[in-house]
């Protein structure tokens, strides 16, 4: 019944949007070839396998213990497949170091190699998953408040190392899975208050980053990621926008764009045109920053879908990799990766339904009335529906199903969680 209601409301968005010149069959193939790269660390608070025992550091917070979350490889797998089970498409794992696979020994972060992710390369073969990486900086008890910036040579020579490292790691992987691995460098270097030494720090970083990256390598990417502040470091972030930008922008290196690591009023889907004249691509950290770089679940909100509109406007789609960042404690944690990529889906979607062709005449000849009556009214075309059929090409619940199915899962697996 549902089926034949999802069939009949698409034929007529077909319609609809062909009246104003949008294929949606080929919308639909588009979609098919829109891969997320999911964040691991949803699913377990960014707690990862180290097993120190230590707590979140890095200017970063996890709030929330709802029930259930991930303790170990198996779950935290488990987890992520049955997420993926109930969103339409094939996407990536975004993989921290933390996340390696260290068989309940402590492997210290300038020690880890390519043999502690062989059973997440493993994996990803087996479930068609190809992975993305992260080196890590916090959480640990050389982090404080600067490590890839850090006056102290040992303290500096300690992270440099550790992201060679993860560049080697990825590039193994990347050659294994036959499709180049994105490594984001994000380290929280900063102070809380003022400071003084702002150039030094700048500069140590610059020199870091040039032993880490002084090694080509074929099959990985590396991307960079600036912030505004984190907690306990609001002050002065030695990675600024204006450092990394530059940092990319000089070296033709790919720069990550998190979506909560702006001022809040700032655009950041703004940014697309202007970066991409000037760094090769872009890695997307998409989040939804409140009040602050919160990380709350994505949800299909303004600046997400200005982002996503910007990305096909500029005829990016190529150019970006489309990372998640967020993380939640306080609810179904698969049932919030669920929702985010679902959400940063349908912001995909609709930029794809755009009748971009009749809004970019519009705007040439000056017909401002014209372009905003038709960008309003592209709010209320049944884009749905056209995501209703993705859904269901897909084999995946559509709509409000997946509720019930996330919940099915809670009841089975994750509630038996101590
Ligand atoms: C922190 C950065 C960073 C992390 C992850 C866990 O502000 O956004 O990307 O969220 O690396
Ligand atoms: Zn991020």
């Amino acid at each position: 019944m549902k089926e034949e209601l999802v069939k009949k409301a698409y034929e007529v968005a077909k319609e609809r949007y062909a009246a104003i010149g949008v294929d949606t069959e080929k919308v639909l193939e588009q979609m098919q070839n829109f891969h997320l790269s999911m964040h691991c660390w949803q699913a377990d608070d960014v707690a990862g396998f180290e097993n120190q025992g230590g707590s979140l550091t890095g200017g970063i917070q996890v709030n929330g213990n709802y029930p259930g979350k991930a303790r170990n490889i198996d779950e935290l797998r488990s987890d992520i497949l049955y997420a993926k089970s109930l969103i339409p498409g094939t996407h990536r794992l975004n993989l921290h170091e933390i996340y390696g696979d260290f068989g309940g020994k402590y492997v210290d972060r300038d020690q880890c190699d390519v043999t502690h992710f062989q059973s997440w390369i493993d994996w990803g073969k087996a479930n068609n998953t190809l992975l993305d990486f992260n080196s890590t900086s916090f959480s640990h008890p050389k982090s404080g408040d600067l490590s890839l910036a850090n006056p102290d040579k040992g303290i500096r020579d300690f992270w440099i190392e550790h992201s060679k490292r993860c560049r080697a790691i990825s590039e193994a992987i990347g050659k294994a899975q036959g499709d180049p691995c994105i490594m984001n460098t994000w380290v929280h270097d900063g102070s809380k208050d003022l400071t003084v030494n702002r150039l030094m720090y700048r500069e140590l970083l610059k020199d870091s980053l040039d032993q880490i990256f002084a090694q080509k390598y074929d099959n990985m990417k590396d991307c960079v990621e600036s912030k505004v502040f984190g907690i306990g470091l609001e002050s002065y972030t030695v990675g600024s926008n204006d450092f990394y930008t530059s940092y990319a922008a000089k070296n033709n290196m790919m720069i990550t764009l998190d979506t909560g690591h702006f001022h809040p009023t700032e655009s950041v889907a703004d940014k697309v045109s202007a970066m991409l004249l000037f760094v090769p691509e872009l890695m997307l950290h998409v989040s939804r920053p409140v009040r602050w770089d919160s990380d709350h679940v994505t949800i299909m909100d303004d600046p997400t879908q200005d982002l996503f509109s910007e990305i096909v406007r500029a005829g990016a789609l190529d150019r970006v990799h489309y990372g998640l960042d967020y993380f939640d404690g306080t609810l179904n944690r698969i049932g919030a990766y669920v929702i985010g990529s679902r959400a940063a889906q349908k912001c995909m979607l609709r930029a794809l339904l755009e009748p971009i062709a009749t809004l970019r005449k519009y705007e040439l000849d000056d017909k401002k009335f014209q372009r905003l009556a038709l960008l309003e009214e592209c709010k209320n075309l049944p884009w749905n529906a056209v995501y209703d059929e993705f859904c269901l090409r897909n084999n995946v619940p559509v709509g409000e199903e997946f509720i019930t199915a996330v919940e099915k899962y809670e009841a089975d697996v994750t509630s038996k969680r101590a």
